[in-house]
């Protein structure tokens, strides 16, 4: 385990970030976060910022960065892109877990603060320990199709892992005609040659398309018992159309019971031929998902070059993809007529340039006071930990983190202790924690 000591003065002489997907296709798949368990926290709500509550607004410059690739385009309202850059004043120590995992996608805690990872390419999963062990990846995880954004992406911990050992993860699954990003669970057992056993497919995305891009991915449970997936569109013309249509699952964020059942109270429960677990449409790729202090679910899409996305989804929203929006096509051609649309919401932020988001955590611990409240979101073409304190649903101050480490990252967890977790997205992959110094 080693330490590297950073000043976090690094913050601020960062590079601008422009949009490089880096090695896949247009948008290297990101991941998300994942706030297993203590997303209810009575932490500052994303609006009420605990810890900060009395400050005045941040106001200056915004983080460094390209010019926009789209500006005729203009934001909805003052503070939807751009807003003053902050700096975090508590000194950051970040610390080596585990190295050498193949291009991890998420982490999860079990009860005893050990940690499941997900490796993306291999389909494997391997328990962790806070000294750095890593278990024989565990035995029985379905099959996955692996290529370019495709493979084993998040895993969470059941709420009641304690009776159940279930655990829950979700993956592209190789069909006929193709693939579709599949959820499952099964109960965890535990010791020298982990395993699971008793596989259970609880959802399944459809249509199955030939595609291996934007599959979605990110899993957040509620402490009511729900489950939220999100989804992406396919990237191809046949799938992005279908962001809009309520017959198909693609685009969309769905709300699930841990069983696959679906809640009575979802949206479209009542509409004909609409497929029943859908919670919002219109989304490209939403790749982080994290609940605030009140339990609502706020999540970020990779856009289309100039067209990242945060977004607070309601049930029976449409968020407008791909209809309206903020970027254009990787080519530069236009994809939008306009930014705005009746009938279709605004991302409560956007980046242009982006940023490539992956994993969030909402954060609501102990160890830094100065961050309750906040999104932190993993950057893979920011390669930052981009943090965004928000009021009143609203994004008031951005600040790109840990851009020292020229890393990828792909997910950031709340830890137990109120330290944040980070998988680095690389050949030889790590599992980070960022302390106070
Ligand atoms: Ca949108």
């Amino acid at each position: 385990m080693r330490s590297l000591t950073m000043p976090l003065i690094v913050a601020a002489l960062l590079v601008g970030c422009r949009d490089d997907p880096e090695p896949t296709p247009p948008d290297s798949g990101t991941q998300q976060q994942q706030d297993s368990g203590v997303a209810g926290d009575d932490a500052g709500v994303p609006g009420d910022d605990a810890g900060v509550a009395e400050d005045p607004l941040p106001s200056g410059p915004p983080v460094p960065q390209g010019p926009p690739n789209v500006p005729e385009f203009k934001p909805a309202f003052p503070g939807q892109t751009r807003v003053p850059a902050i700096q975090t004043k508590t000194p950051l120590q970040v610390t080596e877990i585990a190295s050498g995992l193949r291009n991890p996608w998420a982490i999860a805690f079990l009860p005893d603060q050990r940690m499941l990872v997900t490796e993306k390419p291999t389909g494997s999963l391997y328990i962790v320990t806070q000294q750095g062990a890593k278990s024989p990846a565990v035995k029985g995880l379905p099959a996955v199709d692996a290529r370019d954004q495709g493979g084993l992406l998040d895993v969470e911990v059941g709420p009641d892992y304690a009776t159940s050992q279930l655990i829950y993860w979700t993956y592209s699954e190789p069909r006929q005609g193709g693939n579709g990003l599949a959820v499952a669970r099964a109960r965890l057992v535990d010791g020298a040659s982990p395993r699971v056993e008793n596989v259970q497919v609880i959802f399944r995305m459809m249509p199955t398309l030939d595609s291996t891009l934007h599959s979605g991915g990110r899993m957040v449970f509620t402490p009511d018992g729900k489950l939220f997936v999100t989804l992406g569109e396919r990237s191809i013309l046949a799938g992005r159309v279908q962001a809009q249509d309520v017959k198909s699952h693609l685009g969309k964020v769905v709300r699930i019971h841990p069983d696959g059942t679906v809640p009575q109270d979802n949206p479209y429960l009542n509409t004909p031929g609409a497929k029943p677990e859908i919670w919002s449409i219109g989304h490209r790729n939403v790749l982080s998902a994290a609940l605030d202090s009140q339990n609502r679910l706020w999540t970020v899409e990779m856009g289309p070059q100039g067209g990242d996305e945060v977004n607070r989804p309601e049930a029976g929203k449409d968020y407008g993809w791909p209809t309206i929006g903020y970027g254009e096509e990787y080519s530069g051609a236009p994809i939008h007529q306009s930014t705005q649309a009746p009938g279709m919401e605004q991302p409560v932020y956007y980046w242009d340039p982006v940023i490539a988001p992956s994993g969030m955590t909402i954060y609501s611990g102990a160890l830094f006071p100065e961050w309750r409240g906040n999104l932190f979101i993993g950057g893979l073409a920011a390669k930052a930990l981009v943090r965004l304190m928000v009021r009143n649903d609203r994004v008031v101050g951005e600040e790109h983190l840990l851009k020292d480490l020229d890393s990828r990252i792909r997910d950031v967890v709340q830890g137990p202790e109120g330290a944040l977790y980070l998988v680095t997205d690389a050949t030889n992959g790590k599992v980070l924690k960022v302390t106070p110094r």
